[in-house]
């Protein structure tokens, strides 16, 4: 048992929260390697996370699942098989549903339980876990692996609730896959989830009607079936492969990078972009050119660069020019990637709409309304409107600190963490892939990873040194929190009109930045220095 400031019964030595990607090695790396007595807990019926809630049709990861999937089990990781470049859903779901059995995760989580509120119990030295259950369960340690992009911002369209036909969210989908055949679909947005489903919808329902307000810079994600010398390649290689993915800003082991679009000639410029485009992936978006995300005239010449390439997709140039992003600079909003998105929209039952210049005013029992009057009569409606990232998850579970502090009273102007890993106030509460860490410009796997072993090391250094409590102060986390900020400012991400990255796709939600952009090495070299010194920047008491 691990030590506690006082001798007040405790349920077991952590609780987690999640059964996806992190809450899964959370529960392998707490329970197996470090002997704790754990209990996890998931809203969902099963493991996957993510993956379990978002199976709309088209969705699939976007970074190569060879790179996009655990690597601390050698024999895991030789002997998966992924049947695609960048696999869909499905896959991704059995995966996680294998390591759940291979290392026997489910006998330690409860499904389909929500916690309610997480209080911190200051002279017990315990954390008090509430669900909508009726469980009362007391912990040292609590460990979030809620994700960062698991709870759906709420529809923002009056009337939503009276529309007649069938409401889908693409962030929460039915497990018995809904019929559109002959139907007239409505979709609102043009995310990663908007686009992957719009390529799909169209094939599968009478008329689809996108409803767009700001168009994407979508780009090919170049999938393929898993070419087998390849794969016995990269198994052989695998050590290397996770090496190169940790030491790249983004956790992919991409290396072609060039540092800047404006020392180039244009046609040079164009080589490498048509290189990049026709290769896939995210090679376009970080590994082109080093200034895209720093400097406006080198993102122009890339933003360009995909108009250019839209134009010449879509066939109807007025649905052309609807489609090319031009008021905020590439990269700035998460860039999606796509298979035959543009081409959807050269079929005949595929219609665009401009919700920007004519926005959405209601929803009625018959379908969308605009601000102008016009109707479009639907059968189905699927929102496609995106989170409430990387603050919205912890914020759910109604979190309350020392001396009754609230989470969300200390995060009213936005996050305030150490490493995104921590908050002052909050003792022993880690966040896998917290607000202000690397998490989405990172490759998740492979960030939490990281985080739950930074924490299960925290952990064990307690318990061998006789300590109870790991708590970052007001002083480190105020100048992790400026140091976020500056990174970000840095970057042109302030400068997007809506975007998760920042906050503000959620009306009244602080525009603030909430991922960390001084890349995974730059990241990892500060956890490794922090503990070296001692965990510096940690009151551990
Ligand atoms: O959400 P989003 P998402 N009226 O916020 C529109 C990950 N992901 O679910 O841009 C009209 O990106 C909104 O319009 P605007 C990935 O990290 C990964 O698509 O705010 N429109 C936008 O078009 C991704 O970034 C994969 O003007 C409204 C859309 O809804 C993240 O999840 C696949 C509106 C929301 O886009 C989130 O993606 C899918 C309104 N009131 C997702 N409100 C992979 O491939 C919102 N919109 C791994």
């Amino acid at each position: 048992m691990a030590a506690s400031t006082t001798t007040a019964p405790q349920d077991h030595d952590a609780i987690i929260v999640g059964a996806g990607f992190a809450g899964l090695y959370a529960i392998h790396k707490l329970r197996d390697q470090l002997g704790l007595d754990v209990q996890a807990f998931d809203a969902a019926g099963d493991v996957g996370g993510t993956w379990y809630w978002n199976r709309y049709p088209g969705a699939r990861v976007d970074i190569e699942s060879v790179h996009y999937s655990y690597s601390f089990d050698e024999d895991l990781q030789r002997e998966w098989h992924w049947t695609e470049k960048f696999c869909a859903q499905p896959e991704i779901l059995s995966y996680l549903s294998h390591v759940a059995d291979r290392f026997d995760l489910r006998r330690s989580i409860r499904f389909g339980t929500r916690i309610t509120s997480v209080t911190w119990d200051d002279d017990a030295g315990l954390w008090e876990v509430r669900t909508d259950k009726g469980d009362v369960l007391r912990a040292p340690y609590f460990v979030s692996g809620a994700g960062t992009l698991s709870v759906p911002k709420k529809p923002e369209f009056p009337g939503v609730d009276t529309f007649a036909g069938e409401v889908y969210m693409t962030g929460n989908w039915p497990h018995e896959e809904p019929s559109f055949e002959g139907k007239r679909v409505g979709i609102i947005g043009v995310g990663s989830s908007g686009i992957q489903a719009v390529s799909e919808l169209a094939k599968m329902s009478g008329h689809l009607t996108v409803f767009q307000r700001t168009p994407n810079y979508a780009t090919p994600i170049g999938n393929a079936p898993t070419d087998p010398e390849e794969e016995a390649r990269d198994k052989a290689n695998y050590r290397q492969i996770r090496e190169a993915s940790r030491n790249h800003f983004l956790g992919v082991p991409y290396s072609d990078v060039q540092p800047s679009a404006l020392a180039v000639s244009a046609e040079e410029r164009r080589r490498v972009f048509e290189d990049r485009w026709n290769r896939g992936g995210f090679r376009l978006f970080i590994d082109a050119f080093q200034d895209i995300l720093f400097d406006q005239r080198a993102n122009d010449t890339v933003a360009e660069y995909i108009r250019e390439r839209i134009r010449e997709r879509v066939k109807d140039p007025r649905t052309a020019e609807l489609l090319c992003p031009k008021d905020y600079p590439y990269g700035t909003k998460r860039p999606p990637l796509e298979t035959d998105y543009y081409e959807a929209y050269n079929r005949d039952n595929v219609e665009l709409v401009d919700v920007k210049s004519n926005p959405i005013a209601e929803v009625t029992p018959r379908g969308v309304r605009l601000a102008d009057g016009t109707e479009y009569e639907l059968d189905c409606l699927v929102l496609a409107t995106g989170f409430d990232a990387c603050t919205g998850p912890l914020l759910a579970m109604n979190i309350t600190g020392r001396g009754g502090r609230k989470l969300a009273e200390h995060w009213a102007d936005g996050p305030q963490t150490y490493l995104g890993l921590m908050s002052s106030g909050f003792p022993n509460l880690f966040m896998i892939t917290g607000p202000q860490s690397p998490s989405v410009l990172y490759n998740m796997p492979l960030a939490i990873e990281d985080h739950v072993d930074f924490l299960a090391d925290a952990i064990s250094h307690l318990r061998e040194n006789g300590l109870a409590v790991i708590e970052p102060s007001e002083d480190a986390e105020r100048e992790w929190v400026r140091h976020t900020n500056e990174l970000a400012d840095a970057t042109l991400l302030p400068n997007s009109p809506t975007s998760w990255y920042m906050g503000n796709n959620v009306p009244g939600k602080p525009k603030r930045v909430l991922v960390y952009l001084g890349g995974a090495p730059a990241y990892r070299a500060k956890c490794d220095e922090v503990v070296r010194n001692g965990y510096e920047g940690f009151h551990l008491t």
